[in-house]
């Protein structure tokens, strides 16, 4: 009897039995592989999936099967990031209880992962709006608390007046709200924090670690947004005030340079200062500083921007010449980075400069560099030279200097060396409904008071009778059953803490908590952690470069000296998808290219999707939904199917009495597939799938046919192949093939190496451009090996003789370039 090959009928026949067999449970105790931890970033239930969700599940699928094949016990489980803004807009718009429609999207979205045959381990699933989840992200708060790592301060935020809420610094993206584009303002609030600053130098440090497992893009992004200056703080006397003025500079060496300071206009300092001016300053400070609070940090610091001032008419002395420089007011020097005030040296700042022209400031050359002097150009000079003008530091160059000043500085007590870094404490606290509950009680007597543990989850009220909608404050406060309670050390009447948690909290620990999704003991089993983390590989987009990456991996140092992990970076492996585009865009409906996944996968199947996303590039790069066939890769599928078919020799059979040349090309396949998914090259590995497939219908169709166990060989290695990209043909060409499922488990057979064919060319060596030696090398010797076997040739050290060598260059496996000075 012919069967046809049916996507649909598949699919129905597997689905329920996956269902039964668990293939992928992890947590099996006699389970006797090697671990391994692959894991998606996961989703937001703000919807059913997207062909987003599509693109990322497929390629972190293919690494997770992969491993599987390879014998590992995989853990690959997904989750919810169920808490957060874009649930709440969402439930307001629609007049809805954020809690119901968040946990219908969560079931939509799981019946479609289901369907979507991924790999994931479906004992383990958590979500994060579950009371059972963010009881821990409680714990964690009040354990920070405890260390001094979470505190509350008032200070000027990040004001989205449109969320009306405050953002922190990584979601205002270029001024904007990174959720709903409005123009971000500044307003002193008092807010938690969690110190990440005081892990910034490891931060940054330890990214080093991460090289070469990480995109190298992602690793730029997080050294930047930390961003450590080294310099000096130098404190500088104000004439008739006990106060001084202290600022951070990266170049103590042009102290005899400044001719005036600036101290932000928003700054403590400022206000203070004007306090003493004449009346019109005042006057003119205040209008100033309205204007000042408009704007943001990108906008301030940008160097084009045309400088504007307060003279406050206010004088400090220079600690290293006695020299009285005038204080100004002005908003592109920032309250909240370094100390909120600089000495300006506009001979050699850009930006000192473009101020002192505008306020028409005297500029003084103290470092003589082969640039004409800015005194006369008003022209900012950088880079090296001798340092003049300068009393003590003439003569020195710039690194001397620098040196030099930080000494004299430390020894008279006006200075020392410092570091700053652009990375800020993490804004955690957000005055919405939708997220973890903050566990701290206000009393009016004892303070801050933590949740008593036992008291844990602060559980968060019904929103029934809530005003959701943003008004600056959180809707929480308005619960007055729950957020009145007796004072936990003195029972007098005290109020819980209204504000929730940033949701970046929730996602910086979840790796750990799948280890125990469950547990009311514990956040996670420290056992279970030494066993499975860190995560070994993890998928996911590049948005989510900068801030979930830091955060998590914040948490996990932190994590690391509570001792209770015994590592201290938290994904070893990193790999971006690309972007799912149509027509050469972001898809949108307002665009009007939106794809809808459920109509591909009606209309392609599952299987054709899933190929068509892992062979349409590698998977760094986007993909363009215009420019590739999910038809064609259905075709292709029938074909691979068929071969399953059409294999009539037995079981049983010894393998090695098969058609040898077969049997080379399954083992090279199974060597060049093996290799191309190590190097994440999905695409590669697809076509090399689709090259076993043509190899064996010629098989079939001619000469040997489908009795050869040869034939069967490569047919079984095909459908574990493409188990990895077509989980439902894979496992029908399995049971064509006569066997039990899963498919996923059944092992990729080992290489056998006396089976490749080995390839050979002749390289050759050059020495200043005349051959001088050739030998016979394996196609796929490496450039280390090639450079090692002509630097090693007698010849070739013969013709080199005496001389130096200044370069050479090889280019395996064909051609060595000596060159000689
Ligand atoms: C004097 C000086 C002379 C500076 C010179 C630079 C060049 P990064 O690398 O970004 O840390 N600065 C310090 N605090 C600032 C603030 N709150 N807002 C704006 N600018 C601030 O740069 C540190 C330099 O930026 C500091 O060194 C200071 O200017 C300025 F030839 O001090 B410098
Ligand atoms: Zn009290």
């Amino acid at each position: 009897m012919h069967e046809e090959y049916s996507f649909s009928a598949i699919q129905e026949r597997w689905l329920p039995v996956w269902d039964q067999l668990q293939p992928f449970d992890s947590s099996k105790p006699d389970d006797s592989r090697p671990r391994k931890y692959v894991l998606d970033m996961f989703p937001y239930p703000s919807g059913d999936l997207h062909m987003g969700h599509a693109e990322a599940y497929a390629l972190g699928d293919v690494i997770s099967r992969y491993w599987i094949q390879k014998g590992y016990n995989v853990l690959h489980p997904i989750g919810w990031d169920a808490f957060g803004l874009p649930a709440e807009n969402a439930a307001i718009k629609r007049g809805l209880d954020p809690r119901g429609w968040t946990y219908e999207n969560i079931a939509q979205q799981k019946a479609s992962m289901r369907r979507y045959a991924c790999s994931f381990d479906w004992t383990r699933v958590l979500q994060t709006c579950d009371p059972i989840y963010y009881r821990w992200n409680q714990w964690l708060f009040l354990e920070f608390y405890k260390r001094g790592l979470a505190y509350r301060k008032n200070s000027n935020v990040n004001w989205c007046p449109s969320c009306q809420t405050v953002l922190a610094n990584e979601q205002v993206v270029q001024g904007l709200c990174e959720r709903c584009d409005s123009q971000v303002t500044k307003k002193a609030l008092t807010q938690w924090y969690f110190k990440v600053t005081d892990y910034a130098d490891r931060l940054l440090d330890d990214l080093d670690k991460l090289e070469g497992n990480w995109p190298a893009k992602v690793l730029t992004m997080q050294r930047n947004w930390i961003n450590r200056s080294v310099g000096a703080n130098v404190r500088f006397a104000i004439a008739d005030s006990k106060r001084e003025i202290e600022v951070f500079t990266t170049r103590p060496d042009t102290l005899y340079g400044a001719t005036f300071m600036v101290v932000a206009a928003d700054s403590d300092l400022a206000s203070e200062l004007v306090v003493d001016s004449p009346a019109h300053v005042r006057m003119e400070f205040v209008s100033y500083l309205e204007k000042v609070k408009q704007s943001n940090d990108i906008e301030r610091l940008a160097t084009d921007r045309p400088k504007t001032g307060v003279k406050l008419e206010r004088y400090a002395i220079n600690p290293l010449n006695g020299e009285k420089l005038p204080i100004y007011a002005s908003d592109y020097v920032l309250a909240d980075y370094g100390t909120g005030a600089i000495m300006g040296v506009p001979a050699h700042d850009e930006r000192d400069m473009a101020f002192a022209n505008a306020l028409g400031i005297d500029v003084r050359m103290v470092l003589q560099t082969e640039n004409e002097n800015p005194e006369i150009s008003r022209v900012a000079t950088s880079g090296d030279g001798v340092l003049v003008n300068s009393g003590e530091l003439n003569g020195l160059n710039k690194e001397q200097a620098i040196a030099k000043a930080i000494e004299i500085l430390t020894e008279r007590g006006t200075g020392e060396a410092a570091k700053n870094f652009r990375l800020r404490d993490w804004l955690i606290s957000r005055q919405r409904y939708w997220g973890t509950p903050i566990p701290i009680i206000h009393c009016p007597s004892c303070g801050e008071v933590p949740v008593p543990q036992d008291q844990l989850p602060v559980e968060l009220p019904s929103s029934e009778g809530l005003d959701l909608s943003p008004k600056g404050t959180s809707p929480l406060g308005a619960a007055t059953e729950w957020v009145n309670v007796p004072c936990p050390k003195c029972a007098g009447p005290a109020r819980r803490d209204s504000d929730t948690m940033d949701t970046f909290v929730d996602s910086s620990w979840y790796f750990l908590r799948y280890l125990n999704p469950n547990s009311e003991e514990f956040a996670f089993d420290v056992e279970e952690a030494k066993k499975w983390a860190p995560v070994d590989q993890y998928v996911g987009g590049v948005t989510h470069a900068i801030l979930h990456l830091l955060y998590a991996r914040f948490f996990t140092k932190v994590l690391h000296d509570m001792g209770m992990v015994d590592f201290d970076e938290p994904f070893t492996k990193l790999l971006n998808q690309g972007m799912v585009l149509m027509n050469g865009s972001a898809m949108s409906k307002s665009r009007g290219n939106l794809v809808r996944l459920s109509e591909q996968l009606d209309e392609h199947g599952v299987d054709a999707i899933r190929l068509t996303m892992a062979f349409a590039g590698p998977p760094e790069d986007d993909i363009d939904w215009a420019d590739v066939s999910p038809a064609a890769s259905a075709k292709f599928l029938a074909r691979a199917w068929r071969i399953a078919q059409d294999v009539s020799s037995s079981k049983d059979v010894n393998v090695s009495t098969g058609d040898r040349t077969i049997r080379a090309a399954t083992h090279s396949f199974l060597k060049d597939f093996t290799e191309s998914i190590e190097a994440f090259k999905f695409n590669v590995g697809v076509a090399k799938v689709m090259e076993l497939t043509n190899v064996l219908r010629k098989a079939i169709d001619s000469g040997v046919g489908g009795a050869d166990p040869a034939v069967r060989e490569g047919a079984e290695e095909l459908a574990k192949a493409l188990s990895l990209f077509a989980p439902y043909t894979a496992e029908d060409m399995w049971r064509l093939l006569g066997h039990e499922p899963a498919v996923a488990l059944a092992g990729l057979r080992k290489v056998d190496e006396s089976l490749l064919v080995k390839d050979t060319i002749v390289a050759i060596a050059q020495v200043d451009g005349k051959l001088r030696d050739k030998f016979e090398v394996s196609v796929s010797i490496t450039e280390e090996e090639l450079r090692e076997l002509a630097l090693n040739s007698e010849l070739v050290k013969r013709a080199i003789g005496e001389k130096e060598l200044a370069a050479v260059i090889v280019r395996a496996p064909k051609l060595v370039n000596i060159a000689t000075k």
